[in-house]
Parts: C-alpha cells; sequence; structure tokens
C-alpha cells in the first residue's frame, strides 16, 4: 500500500514537473545592472521546497516568471534542509521562504503569500 501511494505520488510529482516546464514560458528580462542587484538582493532568500510539490512548483514558476535565482532547498524526508526548516520555521511545511535582512531572518509559509512578497519587491 506504501509503496501505491509512494508511486502515484511521484506520478502525479512527474506530470506536475512536465506541464510546469512545458507551459512556464519566457523569464522577465531586466538591463543587466538591474538584473545583477536584483540577483544580489536574491542572495538572502532561499526557498525551502519538495520537487513534486503543487504549491511548490506555483511558488517556483513565480520566481521563474520574476528571473529570481533564488536558492532551492530541498526539505524532504531525513534532509538536513528539513530539520532547519523545523527549527528555524516552526514546522515543515512547504514551500517556505526564508528571507535574511538586516540580522532578522522571517521564515515565510503559504505559497500565495510568497508570491505576492516577490511580486511586490521584485516586478
Ligand atoms: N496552503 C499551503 C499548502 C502547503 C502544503 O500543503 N504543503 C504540503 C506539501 S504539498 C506540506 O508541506 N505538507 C507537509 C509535509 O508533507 O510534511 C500553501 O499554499 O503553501
Amino acid at each position: 500500500m506504501k509503496i501505491l501511494v509512494s508511486l502515484i505520488r511521484n506520478l502525479l510529482g512527474g506530470i506536475i514537473i512536465a506541464g510546469d516546464l512545458l507551459t512556464r514560458g519566457s523569464k522577465k528580462k531586466r538591463p543587466a545592472q538591474q538584473q545583477q542587484e536584483v540577483n544580489q538582493q536574491t542572495q538572502n532568500l532561499s526557498l525551502y521546497q519538495f520537487t513534486a510539490c503543487p504549491f511548490c512548483t506555483k511558488t517556483r514558476r513565480a520566481m521563474y516568471k520574476l528571473n529570481l535565482p533564488i536558492e532551492k532547498r530541498n526539505a524532504s524526508q531525513g534532509s538536513k534542509h528539513r530539520q532547519e526548516l523545523l527549527e528555524g520555521g516552526g514546522k515543515v511545511k512547504v514551500p517556505c521562504l526564508r528571507i535574511e535582512q538586516d540580522g532578522k531572518v522571517e521564515w515565510m509559509y503559504e505559497s500565495s503569500e510568497i508570491i505576492r512578497y516577490l511580486e511586490t519587491r521584485f516586478a
């Protein structure tokens, strides 16, 4: 039974990922200097995620469209990032955006909130 659930989950995950790759379109284009500044700013951000999670796919898609090279950290079972997420954010739920700013760290959960934040800051 466990194997079947895992098989279905992986299959659905594969479909979600393939669908995303086929339909994601083009990235936002910025002048080189501006993109460099954006790249610099995104160094203080990281996305805790699972590869096949639909909410993570939605968030990664927004990151791609906005052309944001945010580090992705896989929080799958047994990973060190999962432990970081639990200790830092308080729960294992993905996606979660870790925002480091002015010496403070914020853990933002909820895909819609994360996307809104990225669009407001970088669109
Ligand atoms: N409303 C949340 C839903 C996020 C969610 O349900 N994430 C699932 C993965 S798809 C999760 O983290 N579950 C906890 C777990 O699998 O340990 C969002 O939009 O971000």
